[in-house]
């Protein structure tokens, strides 16, 4: 059997085990993308998360030193949830963005890129092979957009026609000469929906994202968050799809394919209050097989106040006054005073006037004072 023989298995291959769809492309430097990197950093548009070394990033021989090909492979994730419990007041749920639906997709996707190298390895025992998805030093998306897998959209994401944006990506760099797929055209035209609707701006324009700004980004931060976003994160724990959810290629695109991606409403959307108080045990076990749960339980506890928040709930109030008068971080007993004030119960300023004499914490001690004025805002109103 020939390469091109052998391709063509390989591709049937990933189909049967639940690779959606697979790519193919040289591994020539990303001159674009580098460009592009280089300006992200100059203009301190860049999230932090990315590997720092541009060279690694777009030099795929870097990698590999005989990096010849690059297969990429998308799986697609559910956009609808069964049975989505409704939160209401006195039971206000937050949610997880669909990235962090099931499994963690870093997991499922190694698992395929390993198969796919068991089965290259059978057929070609001298080939060479390095796979990565996410935490890897290539960007998945520009690997993608090149192997003809998806268009690079405005949103910033890689769309599919067939499973809209909603598709996990991760690559294989080899020494085999496969053949080359094609990219795709673009297919946004002039709609500009995701950059209008983003409730930051943080879509500077088509194809460009200030991901300091990006709500999926700040959801992340395990500080305070700045002022400015705290009304913006609406009632979400992690991650944000708006500027997908708007996407008009996303219609009809439910994606209900790999079981192991369907959500546990219960950890997707879940019961905020519960959260305040979780033990680093309890998180672990209930969300430590999510991908929204890489940051440890600090941001998503940060995020839930903050939704509470939101919601002006008040059956959260004594919850709120217990994390704010006992727990051992100041980010968590801030962010709370915080929210104590924007709820507004008698019973909450009492406990901030109280707080406000025993913080030590000067950053706590500000969200205290924070949370004061909102009182002597709505008297003065
Ligand atoms: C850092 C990071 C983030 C950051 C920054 C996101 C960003 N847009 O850069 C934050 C935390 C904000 C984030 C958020 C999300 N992320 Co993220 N993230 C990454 C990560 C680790 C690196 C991305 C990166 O390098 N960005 C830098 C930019 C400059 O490059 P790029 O987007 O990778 O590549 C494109 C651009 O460079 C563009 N480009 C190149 N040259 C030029 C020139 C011009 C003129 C223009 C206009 C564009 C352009 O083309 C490339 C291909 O599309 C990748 C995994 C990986 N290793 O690649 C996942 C990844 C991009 N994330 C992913 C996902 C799912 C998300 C979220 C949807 C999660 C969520 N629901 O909250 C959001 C979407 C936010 C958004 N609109 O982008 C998926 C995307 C899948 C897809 N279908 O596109 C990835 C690929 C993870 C994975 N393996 O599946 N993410």
């Amino acid at each position: 059997m020939n390469l091109d023989e052998f391709q063509d298995k390989l591709v049937a291959y990933a189909h049967e085990i639940g690779i959606d769809k697979i790519g193919f492309t040289n591994a020539a430097p990303f001159f674009s993308l580098k460009h592009r990197l280089i300006r992200q950093q100059e203009l301190n548009y860049q999230s932090g998360f990315e590997e720092p070394d541009i060279e690694k990033r777009t030099q795929p021989k870097l990698l590999l030193d005989e990096a010849v090909s690059i297969i990429s492979i998308a799986i697609a994730y559910p956009s609808k949830m069964e049975n989505a419990p409704t939160g209401k007041k006195g039971a206000r749920r937050g949610i997880f963005a669909r990235a962090s639906w099931g499994i963690d997709y870093h997991t499922a996707l190694r698992e395929r890129l390993r198969l796919l190298e068991a089965f290259i390895a059978a057929h070609y025992p001298d080939a060479r092979m390095r796979s990565m998805v996410d935490t890897g030093e290539l960007s998945d998306r520009a690997v993608a957009e090149r192997a003809g897998i998806g268009w690079s959209a405005k949103n910033c994401a890689v769309i599919t026609p067939e499973f809209g944006s909603y598709v996990y990506l991760g690559e294989m760099i080899t020494n085999l000469p496969f053949r080359e797929d094609e990219p795709m055209e673009d297919q946004c035209g002039d709609c500009r929906l995701c950059l209008d609707v983003c409730p930051t701006g943080a879509l500077i324009e088509g194809g460009q994202l200030n991901a300091q700004r990006c709500i999926a980004f700040l959801t992340q931060t395990k500080g305070s968050l700045p002022d400015e976003f705290r009304a913006k994160i609406g009632n979400r724990l992690y991650g944000c799809d708006t500027c997908q959810t708007v996407c008009p290629k996303n219609k009809g695109k439910a994606n209900r394919i790999h079981e192991e991606f369907e959500p546990d409403p219960e950890i997707a959307k879940p019961l905020l209050e519960p959260l305040l108080n979780l033990s680093n045990r309890e998180f672990k076990d209930r969300f430590g097989h999510v991908s929204g749960a890489w940051r440890g339980k600090k941001p998503i506890q940060r995020n839930a106040i903050l939704a509470l928040a939101h919601f002006k709930e008040q059956s959260a109030v004594p919850a709120l006054i217990g994390v704010m008068e006992r727990d051992p971080r100041p980010v968590i007993r801030g962010t709370a005073a915080w929210a104590l004030g924007k709820i507004g119960t008698a019973e909450g300023l009492e406990a901030l006037k109280q707080a406000e004499q025993r913080e030590t914490d000067a950053e706590a001690l500000e969200e205290i004072r924070k949370g004061l004025a909102f009182f002597a805002e709505e008297l003065k109103g």
